[in-house]
Formats: C-alpha cells, structure tokens, sequence
C-alpha cells in the first residue's frame, strides 16, 4: 500500500483492523510534489507479480472487485451506463481494449475508474515505462500517461460494472452520491432457493458469493415439494431451516412451498435472485423462465453462479440416496408421506426393472414435478410374472425374493400386498419379516380359504372372512411388529362381492378398531359413486384412518379428487404388468409372422434406451 499525506493515520487505521493480511506500507516521500506514478515507483520492487492495481479514494461493491480478481486477462473496470464525467478518468475502448485512459478524452470513450487487473507480463511492460518516466523526471503525471504510450505492446480488456457502485470520492458532493447509493445498496435483498438436506462446500460458496450482493433471504423447499422434485427428504424443512438461520451471511430464512419461486418473488420482490448456471437446461428450464418473467415485472436480476457438482458432491448425494434404501430409513417414510401430503401414490412393480420405472419416473408440468411415491407388490402381477394365477400360490419366501429385487435398486416405500394374510399363525411371522425388511405397509384382504383375484368378483367362488376372525388376525399382526412405523392395513371386500355399503361400513370400522392403521375399500365398478359414498360416510365418523383405493376400474378418477373426498393411497395396481406384457407377445408374434426380427425393431426401445434405465452402480 502505498501512501503519503496523513501516513500515519493510514497505517494506525490499517493496523487496528487486525486483519489476517500482511501489508507492506511504502511511503513516496515527495507526495506533496509528485503524483501516484511516483507511489508506484517507489513500490516497484514489490510488485514483481500479478497485480490488482487500485486508488485508495475508490468505494465499489464487492462483486465489482471479484470479477477484476477472477478475470483471466489484464483488464480496468468501465461503465457503459455512467454519463461521461468531467473531471474523472475516462477510457478509450476498441474492440473492448483500453487504448487510452485520461480526463482530457470525450471521443469514443467511456467512464472508467482505475481498478485494474494486470497479469504479471502485461504489468511489467507498463511498470518499465513508469520507471523511464520517474527517472527521466516525468513524475507529476498520471501512471496512465507512461500507460497511453504503450498500449499497442499489451491487452488490457474492458470490464464493464454498468451501474454497480464502483465511484472515487473527491469531493463533497462525490461523497454525497456514493452515501445515497451505499444506501441503496444496503436495501438490496437477494432470494436463493435450496431443496439440498446436505450442505456441502459448494452451498456455502454460492451462498458467500450471494450475500455480497445484498441482504440474503434463503427460501427452504418444503419437505413435499422436495420429495416430489427429487427424493425424500433426510433432515426434515425444520432442522433444515434452522440449519440456514445459522450460516454466515444469511440474513433471514423463510419456506417456499413450491418448486416455483412465483409467491416468494411476488411477495419479497427481492433485488437480484441468485442460482446455480445449471437450470439453463432440463426440466428446471420453465421454473427459470417463470423467474425471469416475474423479475422482469419489477426490474429484478437473476444472477447465475457456475454451478459445481463435483466428485465429492455427487458421492455425497449417492450416499444419501443409499440411506433411504436402509430398511430403517425407508419403512417410516410411507407415513411420513401421507401425513406430508396428505394423499400418495403407488405403482405396481414385481421385478428390480419395474421397481427402477415406479423409482424415477419424472414428469414436469407447468413448473411442477410429479413421480410416484412408493411402490405397489401385488399378489396378481407377482403370480403373473411368474406365470402363476392370483390364488396365494407363490409361496412366501418367492414372494420375499420379489421384494428383496425390487429394494435393492430402489428407495422408495413398499406396500405389499398380502392376499388374506394366510393363517394368522402364519401371518404374525409375515409382519415380521416384512418389517424387518423394510417394507412400510402389509395389506390383507377380509377373506378366507381359496383366495381368487378380486376384479373376478361373484363370478368365481369366494368367501369373506367374518370380522371376528379378521380383528383378530389384524391385533396378531399388530401385536408381532417391533416398531411403530409398520402398517397393517385391512382391505374390505364387501362391496366386491356386493354385500352392501352397511356392510363394508361396518368392517371398516371394526378392523380401524382392532387397530387397523389403514383401510383399503375395493370395487370393481366402473362408476366410482360407491367408492365415494364409503369415503364420505366413513370419513363422517373417522377423520384421521388413511383410506387406501385401487382405481382399476374406477380410473376415471384423479388423484386430485380423491385427495379431497379424504382419500390417503391411490394404488396403480397392475398397469406395468397390463402394458409391458402385451406387448412382449406382440413383438414374439410379429418375429414369428416376419421370420426375422426387423418388423419388430419399431415396437422395442433400442439397447441404449434400455441401458439407461439401469443406474451404472
Ligand atoms: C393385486 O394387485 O394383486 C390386488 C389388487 O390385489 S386387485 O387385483 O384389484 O385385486
Ligand atoms: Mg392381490
């Protein structure tokens, strides 16, 4: 640093500072009859590097020092949105290269202030001219007058601030300008998003990066919005939220219930919005796009970071998506969802490839990610894979198999389904198993001897439980599990086998009593009217068991209407099974009738495709 008039008071305030920097003070001793170029020359024996070169009467913003820092090539901060000053420097610039830097220039040039950034060769070229002008006794001018001669032997870049605070203060009314705007600046506030349960390096860089810019308020991505974007959550929005509250630099955090920003934005109207570059491209493009738009409104800025996802970082997210397969970690979390969100869904899966289709199937509409959140093991499409019928004749521990394929290349929450549950004898060791592998809910249907599949309704022999045996069965159930996360839930086969609403109504009720933690109400009509006359009476008496549907027939219906009639599980019972194997046969009939394979080439995915379903670890 060098330094001249009022030397000691510089170095006693820089001193006091007590920064972890180490400054060496070099003072021109005839300050008071040379200017800066002198400094300079005095100090030149340090300065045998790369320099950033400033004025000490300079106040800019931070970021304006950081991109000079970051520049690969020489550069000097200009403004193209400043009025061209009178009394301050000013730059002639062609092709984005300072040519000349003065007061006395007004043609083709620019405002201009003096922060440089000079690589150590392009440095050198300039400092040898100041030392040829110092000594041959040229040290009233400017350092830039020994710098306009040479600038055809160096590249200095431009570096354009437009309206970023970057201002010299000379005079009173200097002063007067730069306190209006640090004012301004102290108003700012910057709004980042973040769905991530595992803060790592990179987080705290960006986030150290965006408080320079102003105030920073985080918005934390609520636990449902997140495990409909990527995958359920590990620390819940709370801990997460406190975890924020506590990071250097933040300034306040609140929720944003959604993946899209247009409610934060509306209501904060925050300065500038910072992200990562990466949601350029993919399925974050329209949230962005929505971002721009409502900045546009009020004249916000989005500010995008390189975005980094290094080695370390990915191994961090492999982790985590690891845990969620635990057998502890995952079983809880079916309840977790429903309480979360109020209503889930399923997909059926009865092998480790159709367990990876219900794991990462994505859809994004309109700012929105939809997947699956657990998965479905039926008992038809389980026996169906394996060319057997729906008659409880797959035996448990092939069923288990089916199971153990499907956890391991997935970490969503599985149902399983259970037939009649088999002798309660045998059911309690069932649960057991069940639970201590993972799975989050068992449910067994109301009826005994030779189980047949439901959809055949009373055009096949079939007989229901009585609600004694079945209560029983379901305490047995729940009196063998260990935690209290496992869920029995009692599927009532009343109205399948048309024994009437009364009667179903009273199952419901009578297994919910025996401790029942779900009911599952089934029908085989296609007009849903019975199924939400069940709900809307159940629901009268009992407002907190989550009510399970299987809209096979019923398909009419959305998701979103279930949700409000008080529906909790909508199970997509077989319909892999109902598209992939017809399919198949399909594509074996037209090899057949073609006695080659080519016909069929349009019908299958290509080998890439289908490699790409299947994670490399
Ligand atoms: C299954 O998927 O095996 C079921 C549902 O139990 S249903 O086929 O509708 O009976
Ligand atoms: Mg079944």
């Amino acid at each position: 640093m060098t330094t001249g008039y009022f030397d000691d008071v510089l170095v006693n305030y820089c001193n006091s500072l007590e920064l972890d920097l180490h400054i060496t003070f070099v003072k021109n001793p005839i300050y008071d009859q040379t200017n800066y170029i002198y400094s300079i020359y005095c100090a030149r024996e340090f300065l045998d590097d790369d320099i950033v070169m400033l004025h000490g009467d300079l106040v800019f913003e931070a970021s304006v020092l950081e991109d000079v820092v970051n520049s690969v090539d020489s550069c000097m901060t200009i403004s193209s949105t400043l009025p061209l000053p009178d009394k301050d420097f000013k730059a002639v610039v062609k092709d984005g290269e300072i040519k000349k830097v003065g007061i006395e220039f007004f043609t083709d040039a620019v405002a201009c202030q003096p922060v440089y950034k000079l690589n150590k060769a392009d440095w050198k070229i300039w400092l040898d001219n100041i030392v040829q002008f110092c000594e041959s006794d040229n040290r009233k001018c400017y350092a830039e007058n020994a710098l306009n001669e040479i600038t055809d032997k160096l590249i200095i870049k431009s570096l354009d601030v437009t309206d970023r605070l970057c201002s010299e203060i000379d005079t009173q009314d200097d002063l007067a300008i730069v306190s209006s705007k640090l004012a301004e600046l102290n108003n700012r506030t910057v709004y980042m998003c973040f769905s991530t349960d595992v803060i790592h390096g990179g987080h705290i860089s960006i986030i150290n990066k965006a408080a320079r810019l102003g105030k920073l308020i985080i918005g934390v991505l609520s636990d449902e919005a997140i495990s409909s974007y990527k995958r359920f959550p590990l620390v819940a929005y709370n801990q997460r939220k406190t975890i924020f509250e506590n990071i250097n630099g933040v300034y306040k955090v609140i929720e944003q219930k959604d993946l899209s920003y247009s409610e934060n934005l509306r209501k904060l109207k925050p300065t500038y919005v910072v992200h990562g570059d990466d949601w350029k491209t993919g399925f974050q493009k329209t949230i962005r796009d929505e971002v721009t738009s409502i900045l546009a409104e009020y004249g916000g800025k989005l500010v995008e970071f390189p975005y980094s996802n290094g080695e370390e970082f990915i191994e961090l997210d492999k982790r985590s998506r690891m845990r969620l397969s635990m057998p502890d970690v995952r079983r809880g979390r079916l309840r977790k969802l429903i309480d979360l969100k109020g209503c889930v869904s399923a997909l059926e899966a009865h092998s480790g490839i159709t367990g990876l289709i219900a794991e990462n199937t994505t859809v994004l509409q309109e700012g929105k990610t939809y997947q699956f959140d657990a998965m479905w093991v039926s008992s038809l499409c389980d026996s169906t894979a394996k060319g057997k019928p729906d008659i409880e004749l797959v035996d448990m521990t092939s069923r288990f198999r089916t199971i153990d394929d499907i956890m391991e290349v997935t970490t969503k929450p599985i149902i399983f389904d259970g037939d009649t549950g088999g002798l309660t004898e045998h059911f309690v060791y069932t649960v057991k198993s069940l639970e201590r592998m993972g799975v989050s809910m068992v449910i067994i249907e109301d009826k005994t001897g030779l189980k047949k599949n439901s959809l055949f309704g009373t055009e096949v022999e079939q007989t229901q439980d009585s609600i004694e045996n079945f209560c029983e069965k379901i305490k047995a159930g729940k009196n063998a599990q260990k935690t209290s996360e496992f869920m029995i839930c009692a599927r009532i086969e009343s109205l399948i086998l048309e024994r009437g609403m009364e009667d179903a109504l009273e199952r419901a009720f009578a297994f919910a009593g025996a401790g029942a933690d779900a009911i599952m109400i089934h029908s085989r009509k296609k007009d849903p009217a019975e199924i939400f006359e069940f709900v809307e009476k159940f629901r009268a008496k009992d407002t907190t068991t989550p009510i399970v549907v299987v809209p096979t027939s019923f398909n009419t219906v959305t998701e979103e209407e279930f949700k409000a009639r008080g529906v909790n599980v909508v199970i997509y019972a077989n319909q892999l099974t109902r598209s992939g194997f017809p399919a198949m046969q399909k594509a074996a009939q037209t090899i057949l009738e073609n006695h080659r394979a080519k016909e069929a080439d349009d019908m299958c995915m290509s080998i890439k495709e289908i490699i790409t379903l299947i994670p490399e670890d």
